[in-house]
């Protein structure tokens, strides 16, 4: 069986809502982040981890969102085999892993970022990153100006990987998403889905 090793609210909620979508059997295992354990089954000791219960096992939010898209292609949440349709699903899962998730890095963990332990440097390294966060979020609100998903006009597992970003921003920047209604439009839509609610729910984070 498919095991998903999870941390509540953290990127690791987007393939868990992918899971649900796709509605195959699964385990949800909520991990303890630092635990040795748990590193032994992801040596970059994050979330998430995909146990694809084929004896091996999948890490990078990306990837394994990309590969239950591709190993459950009846649920429909990849591309639509187009060469552009696939394009955009690989810019926007980049974007969403390589640009505006590590731009939260510094906001969670800011003593990672400066080798001072004074409160005012760490104070220092949390306001630039919520500069950063809202600077790559113009980018997305744009892209998402009169659409109601990330890729074109039906759900994708992009919709799924916006969620958790989209919730920091709204719980963690100045003024949450009001400089971004559409993100925060895109937020609401999918916190409306019951999908959503339930495992927003199992998580504890509702
Ligand atoms: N590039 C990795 C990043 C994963 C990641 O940083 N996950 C966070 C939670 S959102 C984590 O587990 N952090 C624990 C830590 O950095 O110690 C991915 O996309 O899977």
């Amino acid at each position: 069986m498919l095991k998903l090793y999870y941390y509540p609210g953290a990127c690791s909620l987007a393939p868990h809502l992918v899971l649900e979508w796709i509605g195959a059997p699964y385990e949800a295992i909520r991990v303890k982040l630092g635990d040795p354990a748990y590193n032994a089954i992801n040596p970059a000791g994050a979330v998430p981890a995909l146990d694809t219960g084929e004896g091996w096992t999948l890490t990078q939010a990306g990837a394994v969102l990309h590969y239950l898209a591709r190993r459950f292609p009846d649920a429909r949440l990849g591309s639509d085999g187009s060469p552009r349709d696939e394009a955009e699903l690989d810019r926007w899962s980049h974007f969403l892993t390589g640009d505006l998730h590590p731009a939260f890095f510094p906001l969670f963990s800011p003593q990672r970022y400066t080798t001072s332990q004074d409160a005012a440097a760490l104070e220092a390294v949390k306001t630039a990153a919520q500069a950063l966060i809202a600077k790559k979020l113009d980018l997305v609100d744009a892209h998402l100006a009169g659409k109601d998903h990330v890729l074109g006009g039906r759900r994708t597992f992009l919709d799924a990987y916006a969620l958790p970003m989209l919730r920091w921003a709204r719980a963690m920047l100045p003024g949450g998403l009001q400089k971004h209604p559409n993100c925060e439009r895109l937020l609401r839509h999918i916190e409306a889905d019951p999908v959503a609610k339930k495992v927003m729910v199992d998580e504890g984070i509702s």
